[in-house]
């Protein structure tokens, strides 16, 4: 019998307890304890990289809300989990990351893949914990450690994020567990409570700009638009991007000067630059911003907010219904107008024969929405594109992406974490995105997971920057557009993944529509970088025009 299997069963009984279900483990010797345990009683994925791992657990706990447990051996192995640790920090997803660590004896002392982890992830994690080798005499603290780890990952201050456990221990590793701690019943853990929704009175034009985690009610957030006459801007992330709200919100404030008097921002900024400026201006001409945020975050990246206010947008929003006097309809009506008007000009501008990057972007979303698939998009242009010219649907889909902190690293692992949710995923990414991660494809399993990779030959959003025509091109692409040696396809086809090369809107469609029963590979062929700025400026130019 061994106190550390005990130890570790009753941190993982604590844990499934308390509706934790998966867990992803890299292999390694030093977590052998904490790995068996997990094998035990979860279900659990083998990843070799840690660093993969911890993005597959990141898009698992993203699909479904719940922590997910990472388990790596000591040394470089706990390192390579930092940068998911980052992302989870920043987009709010719960993790609860242990890293098995050797005994005080062996620490400091030269002693094999032996590192300092104790406050190894600095401030990305939302709690941390070394408890130590585990002792019996200890065991009345074992299952309080483990409900302390998962509140924290779930219910702390700052909502969902990373915690990490440094867990010591020490051989022999192998053990079976003893009899554990009993439970003292059903934990209840209260949400953190948000401050009471005390919104303005709300009266003249109105403008709801809506992101990611905008809403736990789409269709609450868009009848509260339809009942006031307000524009509802709906980035594809919020789940709101349905018809009667705007879609081509990037394109359509390029060529207004129309300002309501009152702007709502809800959920996360939009990446449009367009958009911040449009609302910094409709600020200097004398709108309100107001920011509903529940977490205090201060979230204002153009620094044009004027009102902060910490509540439940959904609560704050039932509350705004009450007292607000609705604007004149004429307001709503001139934004779906330009929204209908713009969406015919891009449709024009994008053609619907040769393939480009807008069009791929808005074909794989209208996809995702008819046929139910989750849809994870890579930073960089993917995740513009779906921002700018996916249009609206009955049905948006769901759509996820890694923008805590807008890495291109993780895209596959996070894809793949998705779709072992259950829910079939596409992953919408750039070549050097996909590249980036390969080591998640080693263990591919079968996965429903249809990568669509645009093979623009490199970075294609270093093309927008004024690095591309500042230097020569040999510098630009030396530094910048950094074309990868390694073709994308062959690199697929070594790990097993079935290839199909994509070159017309019609092999396209028909290979969307033979997807998401296994692993898939699309590889998209798209026009140059600098063809892709110059139908971006088309684009613009054609939904000017057609405004008027
Ligand atoms: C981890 C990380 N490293 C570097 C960057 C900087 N970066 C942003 S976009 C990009 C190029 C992405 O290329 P690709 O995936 O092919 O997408 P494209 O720009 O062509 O759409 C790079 C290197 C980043 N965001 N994250
Ligand atoms: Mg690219």
């Amino acid at each position: 019998m061994s106190v550390q299997a005990t130890f570790t069963a009753t941190l993982v009984d604590e844990w499934k307890a308390g509706g934790v279900t998966d867990a992803v483990i890299c292999p390694g010797s030093r977590s052998t304890p904490l790995a068996l345990a997990l094998a035990a009683r979860l279900t659990v994925h083998v990843r070799l990289d840690e660093r993969s791992a911890a993005f597959f657990a990141l898009g698992l706990a993203m699909s479904t809300g719940r922590p997910v447990v990472i388990c790596t051996t000591s040394g470089t192995a706990a390192a390579e989990v930092h940068a998911a640790v980052v992302e989870a920090h920043h987009a709010g997803v719960p993790l609860i990351v242990c890293t098995a660590d050797r005994p005080p004896e062996l620490q400091q002392v030269g002693a094999s893949q032996t590192i300092d982890q104790i406050g190894l992830f600095t401030t990305a994690t939302r709690w941390a914990k070394a408890p130590g080798v585990p002792d019996d005499s200890q065991r009345e603290t074992w299952r309080p450690l483990a409900a302390r780890a998962l509140a924290e990952s779930l219910h702390g201050p700052d909502g969902p994020g990373p915690v990490h456990l440094n867990l010591a221990f020490r051989e022999p590793l192998i053990g079976e567990p003893g009899p554990l701690p009993e439970r003292p019943g059903p934990r209840v853990i209260a949400a953190s409570p948000s401050a009471p929704a005390s919104p303005p009175r709300l009266s003249g034009l109105g403008m709801i700009i809506a992101g990611a985690g905008a809403t736990q009610n789409p269709e609450a957030l868009v009848r509260f638009a339809d009942a006031l006459g307000w524009s509802l801007l709906a980035d594809p992330r919020s789940g709101c991007r349905v018809e009667g709200t705007i879609a081509a919100a990037d394109a359509i404030v390029r060529s207004t000067s129309d300002y309501p008097d009152t702007v709502v921002l809800l959920g996360a900024p939009w990446l449009s630059k367009a958009l911040g400026e449009y609302v910094a201006a409709a600020a200097g001409w004398g709108a309100k911003v107001i920011s509903v945020d529940p977490r205090q975050k201060w979230v204002d990246p153009s620094h044009v907010v004027t009102e902060f206010h910490h509540a439940d947008p959904d609560e704050w929003m039932a509350e705004a219904l009450k007292t607000a006097t609705p604007s004149e309809p004429e307001w709503l009506a001139k934004w779906q107008g330009d929204e209908v008007a713009a969406q015919v000009a891009i449709a024009e501008a994008l053609g619907g024969t040769i393939l480009n990057e807008p069009l791929v972007a808005r074909r794989v979303f209208e996809h995702a929405a008819t046929s139910g698939a989750t849809l994870m998009v890579a930073a960089s242009m993917p995740m513009r594109d779906v921002e700018w010219f996916a249009p609206t649907t009955l049905t948006p889909p769901r759509v996820l992406a890694n923008r805590g902190a807008n890495g291109i690293d993780g895209v596959v692992s996070t894809a793949l974490g998705i779709a072992a949710s259950g829910r079939p995923t596409i992953a919408l990414l750039g070549d050097l995105s996909f590249l980036h991660d390969v080591s998640g494809l080693v263990h591919l399993a079968d996965l429903p997971c249809t990568f669509v990779v645009v093979d623009n030959g490199g970075g294609g959003i270093f093309s927008f920057l004024p690095q591309a025509s500042a230097l020569e091109t040999p510098r630009f692409e030396q530094l910048f557009g950094t074309p990868p040696t390694a073709d994308v396809s062959d690199v697929a086809r070594g790990f097993g993944l079935t290839v199909h090369e994509i070159s017309t809107v019609q092999e396209l469609a028909a290979a969307l529509a033979a997807s998401g029963h296994g692993p898939s590979f699309l590889r998209v062929k798209v026009p140059g970088r600098s063809e892709n700025v110059a139908l971006h400026d088309a684009i613009n130019q054609a939904v000017r025009l057609a405004l008027g």
